[in-house]
């Protein structure tokens, strides 16, 4: 195996066995390998030394010393992030290559998040929610400037991502990924194996009944009704928001239910044809099952970054720093872009993405796509909110 000179240690790390597409499955089985080794697993925490494939160097390029910078002096990092939005190596191989030890959890929607950090103080140090929440967090002055001395990678990011209306300059925020929201539909299963209209999850056929559904995320949810009923993606009309209300309300029935964290599972396994749903999560369900494809609805959709920020007086905002340095090296962009099918907010990293990714209009969608990226002030998320709630509560 080649191995990288050790005045790269980035490099160093990153030596390893070409990756083979990793599916998501054998994640979760290394997981249950690590827990069933007595090592803390992904889901409440991670420890773990080198990586099959790693470089006996990586650790040796960190130290045992104190971090400047942290609030706790301690090698640690914990990191809060959406469920099925990482691959199985960037964790491991950054514990072994800064000497951090990484605790991961996930949740399933930016509203559970936001409602996690109003509640109170927690130990996150990294969190992940939607660019379209980030006014909300700013407002509520919910997270931290960033220590952007300590994250010189930031001039790896593409310009779009650092001149944006949520954070320009990246004061607060560094993009972890990128996607789109459409529907995931088995070509088996619906009419013609073909699906290109938001009518078949807001009005879903009668032959489809408990096969359909929505996802658990307001932005989303009446986002794309607004779009589907061809009202302003951004109305807080009363009269707009009622319509939606009325439209999904009915729907519901039809409905298998709401969900942002179980519909890869459940079109990978022929249980539901027609899920609304994120791009990279459809194309990771698709890796289990050849039915499954992606539509962005020609009515138009939505497209969203969501961003890596730091909560307010979070323990390790140092420790935070160097993992998102870290993520945003071109070799571990592509890794985890390649892994979760999302888009990837460093343009470096395409040469290392296979063609059939950077070239997938899915993926990374022409300029001619119907495509709005929403922001959600104060007044719109809590219309929308309300709107949601009779929906869905
Ligand atoms: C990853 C979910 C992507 C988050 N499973 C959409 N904001």
């Amino acid at each position: 195996m080649a191995r990288a000179g050790k005045e790269d240690p980035e490099l160093n790390m990153l030596v390893g066995r070409p990756d083979p597409r990793v599916r998501r499955r054998s994640f979760l089985q290394v997981a249950g390998l690590l827990a069933a080794a007595g090592v803390a697993g992904y889901a409440g925490g991670t420890v773990a030394g080198l990586g099959d494939g790693d470089p006996p160097g990586a650790v040796a390029a960190a130290d045992g010393q104190p971090i400047a910078g942290n609030r706790r002096n301690e090698r640690l990092l914990n990191i809060y992030n959406w469920s099925d939005y990482i691959d199985d190596r960037t964790i491991p191989l950054f514990q072994a290559q800064a000497n951090i030890r990484v605790n991961y959890d996930v949740f399933s929607s930016n509203e559970d998040l936001l409602a996690r950090m109003r509640a109170g103080p927690t130990s996150y140090d990294i969190i992940v929610p939607t660019n379209n929440f980030i006014p909300t967090y700013l407002k509520l002055d919910l997270i931290e400037p960033l220590r952007q001395d300590l994250i010189p990678n930031l001039t790896n990011l593409d310009r779009e991502f650092v001149e944006t209306d949520y954070d320009q300059g990246n004061r607060y925020t560094v993009p972890w990924q990128w996607g789109t929201t459409g529907i995931g539909f088995n070509r088996a299963k619906v009419p013609g194996g073909k699906l290109d209209s938001w009518a078949s999850v807001f009005e879903p056929d009668a032959a489809a009944e408990g096969r359909v559904t929505l996802l658990r995320e307001v932005t989303d949810l009446i986002g794309c009704a607004l779009i589907y009923l061809g009202k302003n993606p951004n109305s807080i009309e009363d009269a707009d928001l009622a319509e939606v209300v009325k439209l999904v309300r009915a729907a519901r029935p039809k409905l298998k239910g709401f969900t942002t964290d179980t519909y890869i599972d459940e079109l990978a396994a022929n249980e539901t044809w027609a899920a609304q749903g994120w791009s990279g999560d459809v194309f990771q369900a698709q890796d289990q099952n050849q039915d499954v494809s992606y539509a962005i609805p020609k009515e138009g959709s939505l497209r969203f970054v969501d961003v890596m920020a730091i909560p307010k007086g979070a323990p390790h905002p140092a420790n935070a720093a160097r993992f998102m340095n870290y993520v945003l090296h071109p070799k571990v962009q592509a890794r985890i872009s390649k892994y979760v099918s999302y888009g990837t907010p460093v343009s470096l990293a395409k040469p290392l993405l296979p063609t059939d990714q950077t070239a997938d209009p899915s993926i990374y969608p022409p300029a001619s796509t119907k495509l709005s990226i929403l922001t959600l002030t104060g007044q719109k998320l809590q219309k929308w909110q309300a709107a949601y709630d009779q929906i869905v509560k």
